[in-house]
């Protein structure tokens, strides 16, 4: 804590040690905390345990997104959901701006101009593709979830990862590592040191990826039916698709929407699977899945996309025959 922050070099972007990250947060007067747009529970459950810690430390700290406008209802029981601000009330200046989970700048949508306002701003991030946008980035790719390089921050600093810290990092740890599917060694342990803390890691787990509305399975009916083999995409390794449009996702939420990937990227014959999600009238999210010999952080990049080697995403605006031919365009 005595270790004064870093400077950055020329280009204005330094690349920095957990022990340079906790001067900045140390050292700070206030702090924003900014989620990436259409949140998932790495980049919200990252948010709040950061700002939980510098609440308990007494520094002035609020947390945002851009959009939706409200916190999908899995994540409302997060502790330090009170910490959360509207886009709209997130201050244009501030000491320290944090962002969490954000590979680009892009990521933070209309709250991206807050970063001009910062003094400083620092990016904490897991993404292989992330552009290195703040003034220090503290990114390590190889870390299974933002919540996990979180974990490491808090243990390098001495802040003792109770039970309301727990919550937050377990809920990232489950959801980016696919329920513990894509793991490396000392996930386990991790999960086990934040378990051990008490929390009911079962219902944590159920509320984030294992509920729905009932509409979520006429959605499906639906959704699956427009599903597409193309055995010959990707140099004949294959690709799967399927098309949410805007009219199948009246009443659901992100993650009604987000839950489909993982039953289309099941199938056998296709080494890549995408659904393209219409999430307003002609404007299109595509996610992408690769089993082990396609990186799709690649595929994505080359059309201002990003993410990680097995999971990526892009946008697209159009309509359903440009986002397709976008996508076998780009694919090979
Ligand atoms: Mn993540």
């Amino acid at each position: 804590m005595t270790e004064t922050a870093p400077t950055p070099t020329a280009d204005n972007s330094a690349e920095i040690d957990l022990a340079a990250a906790i001067a900045l947060l140390s050292e700070a007067t206030s702090v924003t905390v900014l989620c990436h747009v259409q949140p998932d529970a790495d980049t919200i459950g990252s948010g709040l345990a950061l700002a939980l810690v510098l609440d308990r430390m007494g520094t002035p700290v609020q947390v945002s997104f851009a959009r939706p406008e409200v916190l999908p209802e899995s994540m409302r029981t997060l502790p330090g959901v009170n910490l959360l601000v509207a886009p709209d009330d997130v201050p244009a200046e501030v000491d320290l701006l944090v962002t969490v989970d954000c590979g680009s700048r892009g990521r933070l949508g209309d709250l991206a101009d807050r970063l001009d306002g910062a003094r400083r701003t620092l990016v904490i991030d897991h993404h292989r593709s992330n552009t290195r946008f703040g003034k220090y980035n503290l990114i390590d790719d190889s870390a299974e979830a933002t919540t996990a390089v979180l974990a490491r921050l808090f243990d390098a600093w001495g802040v003792e990862i109770d039970r309301d810290l727990a919550h937050c990092l377990y809920a990232g740890l489950v959801t980016d590592t696919g329920s513990f599917r894509w793991v490396q060694p000392g996930t386990h342990e991790l999960a086990e040191r934040l378990i051990d803390t008490g929390i009911d890691s079962a219902a944590i787990t159920r509320r984030l990826l294992d509920t729905h509305p009932f509409a979520w399975l006429p959605m499906l009916s639906s959704v699956l039916g427009t599903a597409q083999l193309v055995p010959d995409a990707v140099g004949g390794r294959g690709l799967v698709y399927a098309l949410i449009r805007y009219a199948d996702t009246a009443g659901l939420g992100a993650e009604e929407i987000e839950s489909v990937i993982d039953i289309v990227r099941t199938t056998a014959q296709a080494e890549v699977a995408a659904v393209l999600k219409e999430n307003e009238p002609g404007r299109w999210a595509v996610s992408l899945r690769s089993k082990a010999a396609v990186d799709v952080s690649d595929v994505a990049a080359r059309v201002g996309g990003g993410g990680h080697r097995f999971a990526s995403g892009y946008t697209h605006d159009g309509d359903d025959e440009s986002v397709i031919a976008e996508l076998l365009g780009v694919l090979g």
